[in-house]
């Protein structure tokens, strides 16, 4: 089936654990391209549902909730709440945003996974696994850190190795410890569901057969996890936050069930099913969700950042297969990841664009269109936000907003805010009213195939046209010696900007609002839940009817000024301080001595009663040490880090026996021990005994 033979479109977008704030990076990731294409389709008239809640369950949400002292609930709680917000803020048109830890979600994964335990898709097995003695638990995925056993990295988590991207299990780890009590874990035996995966991997390898034209990255990952071959992975874990073990799937086993809970990446993509049904409830026909899921009519479409591709690719489509019954993806447009100022996202180390702040200081559409602009489609990209002023001053305000606002402004000012009629149009009037023909079909390929930059950029380029063609006419010309030329002119630029207002629309729709409310343009919503009268094929002809009254003018952009960009930039400096030069290496261990040759050195405690510098010397300093049973003259060459005064009065531990020296003309009699860490700074050796005490 090609994609334009399916009735209905069902997009995700992958489940933000509920475990902190959102950045740019999880919007260019996933839910921008994934908004993008939803309100497309929805202008295009397609019957589209677009799904996404939090997930709420698995390690990192217990973790984040033992680091604040709070129950994973109130954590969830939270950052449901906030996520949903920010999300709803930069304008991702979800129809529903469900949660994991809701009690359809747990109906939902409990009957999916009862299913599976009928047929006998699983198998179940006792091995043993990391425990931690201290807590008294076990410690799957993110509770154990310890040594990546393939690249040597010494704080790799149980699931995943970050340096080497390696999957892992817990028991791969060498040295491993417990992220909750730093216990050395111990080995004990328990029994869990596995999803023999090898056993699928002949039907998975038939389906993928037919979607050979998914992105590279994707098959590249895809390919590679079948060529190693695809093993048991468990579906389950014991812990006590998630969704517990069916009870009657836990009695056929014969196994005791408390403790156990579906393992969050096997709960987790059914959430996309029941949050379905939850969004089917509140549109009063509890049933619907069946049609999106389980009519071969449905083309379902999941975009998820490039670390989810497994799960997504081969594990949830190989359950959905087990299970039987439904849609598999026709596509998984994954992303790469997006750095920050040419440095790896992180939440931890605060190197990161928080969405809620973002909005405080500048409009949704400013992020949206740059983050669209840099997508990393096919490979990493890098948001810095001297690139960003650029995208909004040199882009937004001076070529799409230039456009609108002057064409608009002029009928307001010359022709009594009204669109003036076509007569008798030039040659360029005709070829640019050609060009507004031209694009909606070019802009819809490139949509259509998750092109979302080139889109964007085809979108800038009808308005860069529209600028030339507004130059040449020059209006403020003609308005005087051929005013229905001037007239034709304001017209045709009036039709072009109902044009972006629908070619801009899926890209910022706060700003495409804007220009429909200017020009007095009903019936096109790309927002959920609205039924369009007005569709993206429409912008190929003339929408506005001469006459047409203009509302008020709306400022659509805001040049981004350098302070503005300053602040931005020491919020981030603030938030993670330039990193400390790496310190130099330890010195090497000296050669080993035997008792002997130590008890050979004769150690003091002495006292410096007088210290100064020597003349002529830049390193040396004269003392007078007090050994208790004689006074010594004694130089040391720390005037580089001493002054006299630091070291007068002061306890010091002396090598009393070394043969004296002369320096600079004087005899030195001992030699004062002093610490050098590895940035060269010296610390005297002390002791508070009285002078003549020996040290050994
Ligand atoms: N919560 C992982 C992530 O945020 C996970 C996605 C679930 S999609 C079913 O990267
Ligand atoms: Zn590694």
């Amino acid at each position: 089936m090609t994609s334009a033979t399916f009735e209905r479109i069902l997009v995700t977008a992958a489940l933000p654990y509920a475990n902190g704030p959102l950045h740019i990076g999880h919007l260019a990731g996933a839910y921008l391209p994934a908004d993008i294409f939803v309100r497309f389709q929805r202008l295009r008239g397609k019957p589209v549902l677009f799904i996404c809640g939090s997930d709420e369950h698995g390690v990192p949400i217990v973790l984040r909730a033992r680091k604040d002292g709070v129950s994973p609930q109130a954590i969830v709680d939270r950052f449901h709440v906030q996520m949903r917000d920010a999300f709803a803020a930069f304008g991702m048109s979800f129809d529903h945003f469900g949660r994991t830890s809701g009690a359809v979600h747990a109906d939902t994964s409990q009957a999916f996974f009862s299913v599976l335990d009928e047929k006998s898709s699983f198998v179940q097995k006792t091995e043993s696994q990391l425990f931690d003695p201290k807590a008294g638990m076990f410690l799957a995925d993110r509770f154990v850190r310890g040594t990546c056993p393939h690249c040597e990295y010494d704080d790799a988590y149980g699931d995943q190795c970050e340096k080497c991207g390696r999957s892992l299990s817990p028991k791969d780890l060498k040295n491993p410890r417990s992220v909750i009590s730093d216990a050395i874990p111990e080995v004990r035996e328990t029994t869990h569901w596995y999803l023999p995966l090898g056993v699928l991997q002949p039907k998975l390898e038939a389906w993928l057969s037919h979607h050979e034209d998914w992105k590279v990255n994707v098959l590249g990952q895809v390919r590679s996890w079948l060529q190693e071959g695809l093993g048991d992975r468990a579906v389950t874990r014991d812990q006590s936050w998630g969704v517990p073990v069916p009870k009657k799937s836990a009695e056929k086993a014969g196994i005791d069930a408390t403790g156990k809970v579906l393992y969050v990446w096997f709960d987790a993509p059914i959430g996309y099913i029941s949050f379905t049904a939850e969004w089917a409830q509140v549109q009063g026909q509890p049933d619907d969700w069946k049609r999106w899921w389980q009519d071969p009519g449905t083309r379902l479409v999941q975009f998820i950042g490039k670390d989810n591709i497994v799960f997504h690719c081969l594990i949830f489509p190989a359950m959905l297969q087990a299970h039987g019954g439904f849609v598999l993806p026709d596509a998984v447009p994954a992303n790469e990841f997006l750095n920050l100022e040419g440095q790896k996202l992180s939440t931890s180390r605060g190197w990161a664009v928080w969405l809620h702040e973002f909005l405080e200081d500048f409009p949704a559409d400013y992020l949206r269109y740059s983050l669209a602009r840099i997508l990393p489609e096919t490979k990493d990209a890098d948001f810095s936000f001297t690139d960003f002023q650029a995208h909004i001053n040199n882009e937004l305000a001076d070529t799409l907003g230039n456009l609108i606002n002057r064409s608009l402004t002029f009928a307001v000012r010359y022709f009594d805010g009204k669109i003036p009629s076509l007569e008798h149009p030039s040659e360029a009037d005709s070829a640019m009213l050609a060009e507004i023909a031209r694009y909606p079909a070019i802009v819809a390929e490139h949509l259509e195939s998750f092109h979302f930059r080139e889109a964007l950029s085809e979108v800038m380029a009808l308005a860069r046209v529209g600028n030339k063609y507004f130059n040449d006419a020059a209006p403020w010309a003609t308005r005087k010696s051929d005013p229905r030329a001037c007239g034709n002119t304001i017209h045709v630029a009036a039709q072009l900007c109902a044009c972006l207002s629908i070619l801009i629309d899926p890209f910022l729709p706060f700003t495409a609002a804007s220009v429909r409310r200017m020009l007095g343009i009903d019936g096109v919503s790309s927002a959920s839940g609205t039924q369009a009268t007005i569709h993206w094929d429409d912008a190929v002809r003339p929408l506005i009817e001469a006459g047409q009254t203009l509302g008020p003018i709306e400022i659509l952009f805001h040049k981004v000024q350098d302070e503005q960009v300053a602040k931005q930039r020491a919020k981030l400096d603030a938030a993670m301080p330039a990193a400390p030069a790496p310190k130099a290496a330890f010195l090497p261990m000296g050669d080993t001595i035997t008792y002997d040759d130590f008890a050979k050195l004769d150690l003091r405690v002495g006292r410096v009663i007088s210290c100064e510098p020597v003349k002529k010397s830049k390193k040396l300093l004269r003392c007078e040490v007090d050994l208790g049973f004689e006074t010594r003259q004694i130089l040391a060459g720390v005037a580089l880090h001493f002054k006299p005064e630091h070291l007068i009065g002061r306890n010091v531990i002396v090598v009393a026996n070394l043969a004296p020296r002369t320096m600079m003309g004087l005899e030195s009699h001992g030699m004062m021990l002093m610490a050098t860490d590895r940035e060269d700074r010296l610390f005297a050796l002390s002791a508070d005994a009285e002078p003549g005490s020996v040290v050994r």
